[in-house]
């Protein structure tokens, strides 16, 4: 039988399984966030199995039964003479970050690229839902995908579970075009379940089978997966709302191995993005720029000089503002560091207060730049 690698945290070099995973979930490319949308194909990915193959669209149908006076069962055909909806949702992973960890949690090592906005087609579950007429009792929405594994030792389709009340938000959608194309094989195709606002995991793809019940969802990526908790036997804190959070695109030229920039002294114009969720609203996003030169090499976090970054505006409700700051930069190696606070008055920490596995990281990005007075000459000439 299966003999899978103990999940557990670790301080020693990054193994060949962290590295398949990364390789099979792309992270979106920083210099990405110029784009209100992201563009498809650049849209970060976290697949927990294997993506499930649709031989035969004609013939596929989404089931909706259990705790229903209307049990469904809707073809892709059906399922577009619903009124359409399109909405930008920003949807980030609730591992992002995870990679700074020490000692760091055996999962998916991201660094800080899960995070990408799409516009998504579809239909309003709320609905949908309606028409299947939910008896009553019904409390609890179950969203089953079509792909199946391991995790831990435990075999289980990816399920995850929404209350009745938060299903039926009008935000919540059933998607099945992004950028106004169809699905492509690694979204979800040919149907998705979009919950803005919330981590990635809520958003269950290759949706195949939504069931209304009166119990709480036990499955495995419910309650063994996605919560909050402090140590192994601590039955943690249900994984929901996005934390707020901004990004910088790194700016100047990467070194190719290290990715450490180099830009060339003047004005430099630093953006980004930030985001948070519950579709609340960015207030504020903050820039430090920290000298690392010697002479004020004494320099520490809690001398941090924060400066307001022009915020833009959110292009939906639910998707991430645009930002951006024009640096005067001087010869020198620094720190930038960039930092949003939300409308409810939540800011991102300087450090990490972790849980045991990596989860809901918004701590502030820091990215090192060596400003030239002028780029070296270029090789070979
Ligand atoms: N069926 C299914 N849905 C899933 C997953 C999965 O592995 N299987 N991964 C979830 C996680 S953890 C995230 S972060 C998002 C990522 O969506 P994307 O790959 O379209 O960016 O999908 C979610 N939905
Ligand atoms: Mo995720």
């Amino acid at each position: 039988m299966l003999n899978p690698e103990p999940r557990q945290h670790g301080d020693n070099e990054f193994s060949l399984t962290e590295i398949q995973l990364g390789n099979r979930n792309a992270g979106i490319h920083l210099e990405m966030l110029q784009h209100d949308v992201t563009p498809i194909g650049m849209h970060y990915l976290l697949t927990h199995f294997d993506i499930p193959s649709v031989p035969d669209e004609a013939a596929w149908q989404l089931e909706i039964d259990g705790l229903v006076q209307q049990p469904l069962s809707l073809s892709l055909s059906d399922l577009a003479q619903w009124p359409s909806i399109e909405q930008a949702v920003t949807l980030e992973c609730a591992g992002n970050g995870r990679v700074s960890m020490r000692p760091r949690w055996r999962s998916m090592p991201w660094g800080l690229e899960a995070v990408s906005t799409a516009r998504w087609g579809g239909a309003r579950l709320g609905q949908i839902l309606a028409k299947a007429d939910p008896k009553d009792r019904a409390t609890t929405v179950v969203f089953s995908g079509a792909d199946a594994g391991f995790e831990n030792g435990h075999l289980h389709r990816f399920e995850r579970a929404l209350s009745i009340d938060d299903a039926m938000r009008e935000e919540v959608m059933l998607a099945w075009r992004i950028n106004d194309q169809p699905l492509p094989p690694q979204h979800g195709f040919p149907l998705r379940l979009v919950v803005p606002g919330w981590y990635g995991m809520a958003s269950v793809k290759w949706l195949k089978k939504i069931t209304l019940t009166d119990k709480p969802f036990n499955g495995y990526q419910q309650v063994k997966n996605y919560n909050y908790r402090q140590s192994e036997d601590d039955p943690g804190t249900p994984i929901s709302h996005i934390r707020v959070r901004s990004l910088m695109i790194p700016p100047g030229l990467p070194d190719y191995f290290t990715r450490q920039r180099v830009v060339e002294a003047g004005e430099i114009a630093l953006q980004g993005r930030a985001w948070c969720g519950g579709g609340i609203g960015v207030e504020q996003v903050d820039i430090a720029i920290q000298s690392l030169d010697p002479a004020t090499a004494e320099a520490s976090n809690s001398d941090l000089q924060w400066v307001p970054a022009t915020l833009g505006p959110a292009p939906d409700r639910f998707s991430w503002h645009s930002w951006h700051y024009s640096w005067q930069a001087q010869p020198g190696h620094y720190r930038l560091y960039c930092r949003a606070r939300d409308v409810a008055g939540e800011q991102q920490p300087l450090e990490q207060r972790w849980d045991k596995a990596g989860f809901g990281n918004n701590a502030v990005q820091q990215i090192h730049v060596w400003v030239e007075d002028r780029l070296p000459t270029v090789y070979g000439y």
